[in-house]
């Protein structure tokens, strides 16, 4: 089976549905009031982690996830039912980033998170609440909000605490068995590890552990595609500790520097992180060629360990000397942050700009165009009744600021206001 850990998907939040526009009808009666009732919320829809879903493979038959429609309003005041929310079960480690924007929506890192990738849209409201003194008979009602509706790029990054990384053969996996409770396939070829393999280290006492991840071996040129690629450091991107795996008798001290130039093209900031070096496969070679080649090493400024994965020397040092050098989360979070999406709703500034349209009968009109402030999308959710709503919007347009913000730039008695091509005469009522 395939381990597919990056996928796009496509997620749209369902539409609100409308408000009823409606007339209480009864006998002996000629005119009932208003009654029409609000429109149901479009679905949501979120992504949620969950232990044990190795892959996002479960996910490729489906790429397009769509909520339903409130249904609509209703008369006698009945409102329509909200459509049902969607989760899409992901798992742990996964990351969703806008694709437009490239910024990170959601990054799922413990069972049980949720996040929204796709708002549902509000339900219209229905005529029944317009009603008011002035107005007995509103013959307008809103139409639901159209749901957010946007490509999802899915990351899965295997959450691990320390990661090893290092030539093909080196003895990684070798290193995570005897480190830990996996069980990776080990083989005297290279790229015998074609996906990332999870362990669990445990301390001294059984509540101190950490995760440990087996990847890929990496080569020269890998991050121009080389050998397996560089694919998978995303899976190391976020360990906190790295340990660069050599083997003693391959010239370990020009690998090494391979390996730092290939990890630094795919992320500087992988360089940064704490590191140690395993001297691997030292059973192979004279005790004096490791001494020697551990000097070598030297220059790198990294602690070296030496050890034999074969035949378990020094893997408690190792063990220990990971345990730590292990920094806390949250100072590890500090040096490594990402753009994240804000959950709120952004409204566009409010511009108002002036235009002079000269008139058949030679006169000029002065035009004052709104866009942003959130007034147009006031005015589609009346689409369907926009002549009827006319006069109830320019009343709350005027109680939500529009009205003294054109008077600030200078609109006069009788010039004419233009919201997306609803048009009604300013007056200055002050
Ligand atoms: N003599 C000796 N052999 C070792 C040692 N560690 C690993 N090996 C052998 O080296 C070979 C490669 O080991 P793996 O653990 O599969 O190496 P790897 O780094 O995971 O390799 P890839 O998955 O291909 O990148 C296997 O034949 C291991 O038995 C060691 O300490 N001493
Ligand atoms: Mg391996």
């Amino acid at each position: 089976m395939a381990f597919r850990d990056i996928l796009e998907i496509e997620v749209i939040g369902g539409n609100g549905g409308d408000g009823s526009m409606s007339f209480h009808r009864a006998k002996y009666m000629a005119k009932g009031g208003p009654d029409g009732g609000h429109g149901g919320k479009g679905g949501t829809i979120y992504l949620r982690a969950v232990e044990g879903v190795e892959s996002l493979e479960r996910l490729l038959g489906r790429r397009i996830f769509k909520a339903g429609t409130g249904n609509g309003g209703e008369g006698r005041l009945r409102n329509g039912a909200d459509a049902e929310d969607i989760i899409i079960d992901v798992p742990v480690g996964t990351t969703a980033f806008d694709v437009a924007s490239g910024k990170v929506v959601a990054d799922l890192t413990t069972p049980g998170q949720m996040k929204m990738v796709a708002r549902g849209g509000a339900g219209g409201r229905g005529n029944s609440v317009f009603a008011s003194s002035t107005r007995q008979a509103p013959r307008f009602a809103e139409i639901g909000v159209r749901g957010q509706r946007r490509r999802i790029r899915l990351e899965l990054r295997l959450i691990a605490d320390v990661g090893l990384v290092g030539y093909p053969n080196a003895g990684k996996s070798s290193l995570l068995a005897a480190l830990s409770n996996a069980n990776p396939m080990i083989a005297a070829y290279p790229f015998t590890t074609l996906s990332p393999i999870l362990g669990v280290v445990k301390g001294d006492h059984d509540e101190v552990r950490f995760t440990l991840a087996d990847i890929p071996g990496i080569i020269e040129g890998a991050s121009e595609g080389k050998g397996l690629g560089l694919e998978f450091l995303r899976h190391i991107s976020r360990t906190r500790v790295l340990i660069y795996v050599l083997d003693v008798a391959i010239d370990p001290v020009r690998e090494l520097e391979a390996l730092q130039n290939e990890l630094r093209s795919y992320d500087p900031s992988l360089l940064e992180n704490v590191a140690l070096i395993a001297l691997n496969k030292i059973d192979t070679v004279d005790s004096d060629v490791s001494m020697m080649v551990e000097d070598e090493l030297a220059e790198f400024g990294l602690p070296v360990l030496q050890v034999s994965a074969a035949e378990r020397t020094g893997l408690d040092e190792l063990r220990r000397a990971l345990f730590e050098l292990l920094p806390s989360r949250e100072l590890w979070a500090q040096t490594h942050g990402l753009e994240v999406e804000s959950d709120e709703i952004v409204v566009p500034p409010l511009e108002l700009e002036l235009r002079e349209e000269v008139q058949k009968d030679g006169s000029t009109e002065r035009i004052w165009l709104v866009t942003g402030g959130g007034f147009e999308e006031k005015i589609e959710r009346f689409a369907r009744h926009l002549e009827d709503a006319a006069e109830y919007l320019s009343g709350l347009f005027k109680r939500q600021g529009l009205y003294n913000a054109l008077r600030r730039v200078g609109a006069r008695e009788g010039d004419t206001v233009d919201i997306g091509g609803l048009r009604f005469e300013y007056f200055d009522e002050e």
